[in-house]
């Protein structure tokens, strides 16, 4: 039996590691953060960091660590581990002496004034007034956006071409205690549903919006109809960074199988929930509870891998779609022959993207590096030339017993900072499952060559 388990073990392609030769010196820079979200290099040469739950926004002196509070946000509302203050974008002329300091937020908020309960997302602008080295003068974007209690998405970024881009989840529908609301990642407005700024298929998406939250005049024309979504069907995308050619990665987190690294291309469809990762019937079959029939969804008790026999199951090789787009890579996918509910979770459950550029690091420059907080790793996949793709195996650094939210890079590539979760669940060095955090609440610096 002990060299059954060994075997069953080894064919988690999770656990089987492939770790890169370099050498790094590791130290705590921080570790007094509530919950980081979003790492950020500055142009003052600070690390700009959100704390979700805290609301703050902070610049890290990377030098000593030591920290100052930009932003302190009082209106914002937060009660799960994917709500808060999340996503971060720095405009490119902020500090640059061109009148455009602009920091962009997006936050989880309570719409409903009285004592009931409406989550919403809103992205907000603020004006970095350098000599109070604060954010001043709010100007909310774009609000009313649809969140809930899961899959909450909340990246943001800008792109070269100056929009913003956003990422919302699914809300956690189908899904654990969200079982039975349907699930809207491939639901698209109408014409009228945006003339009546009716947002609430905005879930499972990329939005893509100008500096005033207006809706970009070039958006792809999806479903027939003009509107912020940028590419559709999509779980829960925690990280996008912009690499060369203004093409825009993102990571994305599956199910029990399947987290994805994607090149997000306007007006395509990335699959979920009828397929996760590669459409191979490998791991995954769409089963929607919200259409459970004749017992209603209600009546059931909910078992992911498991769904009784009156929750509608269609395979991925049944579905297929004219803008479908696989992803360039998964973290990973259940291999041929084996069963999810013998390996168990084969996800990493990734956290925040970056692009390494620079030359200091021998092969690593077009590299994506990619947090796993499941793992405790970074992951780096090397892009081809043109960027389309990855070529070769993830290669791994830092584990550690942490959850590793997001990283940034020093702009001349020796330095890695790595934001961890507060709490959760990640791997230990022999890939057993712990809560038991080594670093909670930090950002630890990775120094090349040491
Ligand atoms: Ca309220
Ligand atoms: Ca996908
Ligand atoms: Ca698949």
């Amino acid at each position: 039996m002990l060299t059954a388990a060994i075997v069953l073990h080894a064919q988690n392609p999770r656990d089987q590691h492939n770790t890169g030769p370099e050498a790094f010196a590791s130290r705590v820079l921080a570790s007094d953060l509530e919950n980081p979200w979003t790492v950020l290099w500055g142009p003052d040469g600070y690390l700009w960091i959100t704390e979700r739950t805290a609301f703050r926004v902070k610049r890290v002196n990377p030098a000593d660590g030591s920290a100052k509070v930009a932003l302190a946000l009082t209106d914002g509302y937060q009660a799960v581990v994917q709500d808060g203050l999340m996503g971060m974008a720095l405009h490119p002329d902020l500090l640059q002496g061109r009148g455009r300091d602009y920091v962009f937020i997006a936050y989880t908020y309570d719409a409903d004034a009285g004592p009931g309960l409406t989550r919403r997302l809103r992205v907000r602008r603020y004006t970095y007034d350098r000599s109070s080295a604060a954010l001043t003068a709010p100007t909310d974007v774009l609000d009313n956006l649809p969140a809930h209690d899961d899959h909450g998405g909340g990246a943001l970024a800008i792109g070269p071409d100056g929009k913003l881009y956003l990422s919302r989840g699914d809300l956690g529908a189908n899904f654990l205690a969200n079982y039975c609301m349907p699930l809207r990642a491939q639901d698209l407005p109408g014409a009228r549903d945006v003339q009546a700024k009716d947002w609430s298929t905005y879930q499972g998406k990329v939005l893509r919006m100008n500096l005033d939250g207006s809706i970009p005049a070039d958006n792809p024309s999806v479903g027939g109809v003009r509107s912020h979504i940028y590419t559709y069907g999509h779980r829960n995308i925690q990280g996008l960074v912009f690499g060369p050619g203004g093409r825009l990665y993102a990571s994305e987190h599956g199910p029990s199988s399947d987290d994805e690294i994607n090149l997000l291309a306007a007006g395509k469809n990335y699959g979920w929930p009828d397929v996760a990762g590669f459409n191979d019937d490998r791991g995954y079959v769409y089963a929607n509870w919200s259409k459970s029939a004749p017992e209603p969804c209600q009546s059931l008790t909910f078992n992911n891998l498991n769904p009784p026999a009156s929750v509608p199951q269609v395979k991925e090789s049944a579905w297929s779609h004219p803008d479908f787009v696989p992803p360039l890579v998964t973290l990973f996918t259940v291999p041929v022959g084996q069963d999810l509910r013998a390996i168990g979770n084969v996800t990493i459950g990734p956290g925040g993207i970056d692009l390494y550029t620079a030359p200091a690091i021998p092969d690593w420059s077009q590299s994506l590096l990619v947090t796993g907080m499941r793992t405790g790793i970074v992951y780096r996949l090397k892009l081809n030339a043109e960027g389309t793709g990855v070529s070769g195996p993830p290669v791994e650094y830092f584990q550690s017993a942490d959850r590793y939210r997001d990283l940034a890079i020093s702009p001349d590539g020796r330095r890695i900072f790595v934001a961890t979760d507060n709490f959760g669940t990640t791997s230990d060095a022999s890939g057993a499952r712990t809560e038991k955090l080594v670093h909670p609440g930090a950002l630890v610096e990775f120094t090349y060559g040491k």
